[in-house]
């Protein structure tokens, strides 16, 4: 076997004894190249790895049994398998069925060509990189939390990110995942909004919630989730302040400050009327950037601009000439906010924006244009997609419902069928 070259594919995030197994397996059967996911391959199906692929890379290639890592770029194995035409591949027996049976069908096929084979070692049943990694979300640190942002948008053609109003809305995003066309679906991270913040304590949405009472709830949810989140800061607050409000995001693990560029009473975008709502001058708002830019303590927090100026009426020429300024003052990304029921405004703001040397990662909250979908937003140069209230939307009307209801039959019976059982909620927590 000394001249046989067998493949193995491997994220090897958390090394554990299931990695070992395959790796020992294979080394029988000859030289051992381990094909490492890259972290884009990992995260177009998983949450984005702990330890980036330079890390990883380390490890595997101080491993005794392995002779050489090569970067694996797809979950697809055909590029490599191509390239360097292996005797066999070993991989566990797990995915005969599920989401990677059709790799597994591509592998032998593709095997066949030169009589390669497949060998599949049984399975190490009960452990994974991803179940140590959900037993280890409590010991999560900030600084690890905070980086997670910027290592998504540098992986993902768009990094998805969904409201959580409440730590149990977080669980929600944190865990829910669905198959699509062999592909895990899954959010990436969460949005902390001021208009389901204030919603959920019974205020408006104009900043009489203040941040202490914001970033108390913040830490009940980052406290049982481990994904990344954006803070929707209004618009900042005082400069004098700021400091103060950056170092305690960056403390509780924040990935990244969304700051507005309005100033007065505020006012939620999505109001018909926005008379009396003022734009801040670019001056004055590039001065709050500045602050940001020079007082956060990691770069990896990244200071978000949203621009104004469609939802105050004043169109596409003011929305680039704020975009290239508070590019050039340091924002790291920038918010284009519409309120219109199609994208047309902010697709024609992306068209120019992209091309100038000011360009920063774009942000989208389709909330009025909810039928743009994730490939629109790709296709026009969207990096990051916030469906800002959508999670406190979903439970009023099903609060209101039950409420309704009991009242109705003045019994809860009716109910039963529609709500979770008593047992689910015991158990909803583990
Ligand atoms: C929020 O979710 O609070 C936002 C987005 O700021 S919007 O409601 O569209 O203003
Ligand atoms: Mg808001």
């Amino acid at each position: 076997m000394k001249n046989k070259v067998v493949y193995v594919a491997l994220s090897a995030d958390i090394l554990h004894e299931g990695h070992i197994n395959i790796i020992n397996t294979a080394s029988k059967y000859g030289k051992v190249i381990v094909g490492l996911l890259t972290d884009e391959a990992i995260a177009s199906y998983k949450n984005i790895p702990t330890l980036d692929y330079r890390q990883r890379e380390i490890v595997l290639q101080n491993m005794k049994l392995v002779k050489k890592v090569m970067p694996q770029r797809t979950l697809d194995y055909r590029p490599n398998l191509n390239l360097i035409k292996p005797h066999f591949v070993v991989h566990g027996d797990d995915w005969k069925t599920g989401p990677q049976a059709e790799t597994r069908k591509q592998v032998i096929s593709t095997l066949k060509k030169w009589g390669g084979k497949l060998i599949e070692p049984k399975y190490t049943k009960n452990i994974s990189s991803s179940s140590i990694k959900s037993k280890l979300v409590n010991n999560l640190s900030p600084t690890n939390r905070v980086s997670m942002l910027k290592r998504l948008l540098n992986n993902k053609k768009i990094v998805r990110v969904l409201e959580s109003h409440s730590p149990l809305s977080g669980l929600i995003v944190e865990n829910i995942k669905i198959q699509k066309k062999n592909k895990l679906e899954q959010f990436d991270a969460m949005w902390s909004s001021s208009l389901t913040d204030s919603s959920v304590k019974g205020k408006p949405d104009n900043q009489v919630l203040d941040f202490s009472s914001r970033f108390s709830g913040l830490g009940d949810l980052l406290d049982v989730t481990s994904k990344p989140l954006i803070f929707d800061a209004d618009n900042g607050g005082r400069s004098e302040h700021l400091p103060y409000t950056i170092k305690t995001l960056e403390r509780l693990g924040v990935s990244a400050i969304m700051i507005e560029d309005k100033i007065g009473l505020k006012k939620n975008s999505l109001f018909k009327d926005q008379s009396g709502s003022k734009q801040d001058t670019i001056k004055d708002f590039c001065k709050k950037i500045q602050i940001i830019k020079k007082t956060r303590s990691s770069k990896d927090f990244l200071i978000g601009a949203r621009i104004e100026s469609f939802i105050l009426g004043k169109g596409l020429k003011d929305s680039i000439k704020r975009a290239k300024a508070y590019s050039n003052a340091g924002a790291d990304l920038i918010l284009i906010h519409s309120k219109e029921k199609t994208p047309k405004e902010i697709f024609s703001f992306s068209k120019i924006f992209r091309k100038t040397k000011y360009y920063k990662p774009l942000v989208s909250v389709p909330s009025t244009y909810s039928k743009t979908n994730e490939t629109m937003l790709i296709k026009n140069g969207f990096k990051i997609v916030i469906y800002a209230n959508h999670m406190l939307r979903a439970a009023y009307p099903a609060m209101q419902n039950a409420a309704e209801s009991i009242l109705k039959h003045q019994r809860s019976f009716e109910l039963e069928n529609k709500i979770s059982s008593v047992k689910k909620v015991i158990n909803l927590i583990k």
